[in-house]
């Protein structure tokens, strides 16, 4: 299989843990696909008419995005793993989701710093994203250690993919203040082998 990749995507390092921790790495071949919504990567667009990162390309031809569907994919095809069953199945998808709006709201700040002419830059539009961070923090902080201290799963993956991504291209943003025990999680968490070989570049 054919993924489409940069080291820089938290949503490619999702799908990255997910291939080292259930043993499928040697499955996959890796294949540069970084594009903005202002300079698209054509050869992705071919494989995901919008233009983004990860896209798996199976052996059948066809391709599969985003980061969810793609793990869920592979979690599937390594006789379910990280997508437990029963209730805490729904607390995984949240907390996928929760993690995958935290790296949304980041790569906005990303895009407006990076992509837009510094005059037509809109501070209240990035703070505002930083806000759902904040919130989405808190709440980890306080409703979700439990689910965090638990069975490894795909929420976890995403939550600490996430918040790396806001250390990443964002460090001068202290999402650990006020937070101390998902801070003592993710610290602990990103002692993984799997988040160590994952680290962002770029
Ligand atoms: O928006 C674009 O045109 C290109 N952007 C991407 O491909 C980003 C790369 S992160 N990926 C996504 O937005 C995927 C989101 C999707 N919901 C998923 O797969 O879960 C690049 C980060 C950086 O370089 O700072």
């Amino acid at each position: 299989m054919k993924l489409a990749y940069s080291p820089a995507s938290p949503y490619v390092r999702k799908v990255m843990v997910m291939l080292h921790e259930t043993g499928q790495l040697d499955d996959v071949v890796l294949v540069e696909g970084s594009g903005t919504p202002l300079t698209p990567n054509a050869e992705v667009v071919q494989k995901n008419p919008l233009g983004k990162i990860p896209a798996l390309e199976r052996p059948d031809g066809a391709t599969l995005y985003d980061s969810r569907v793609i793990c869920a994919f592979l979690d599937a095809r390594a006789g379910g793993k990280l997508y437990p069953s029963g209730n805490r199945r729904w607390e995984t998808l949240t907390l996928e989701a929760t993690g995958d709006g935290i790296m949304d709201a980041a790569l906005l700040m990303t895009y407006e710093g990076r992509l837009r002419p510094e005059e037509l830059r809109m501070a209240a539009f990035v703070d505002g994203q930083y806000g759902k961070i904040e919130s989405a923090c808190n709440v980890l902080n306080t409703r979700w250690m439990s689910h965090l201290a638990g069975p490894l799963d795909m929420g976890q993956v995403a939550v600490a993919c996430a918040l790396a991504y806001v250390d990443f291209r964002h460090g001068h943003r202290d999402w650990r203040k006020g937070n101390d025990a998902l801070a003592a999680w993710y610290a602990e968490f990103s002692q993984r082998p799997a988040m160590q070989a994952t680290a962002p570049v770029g």
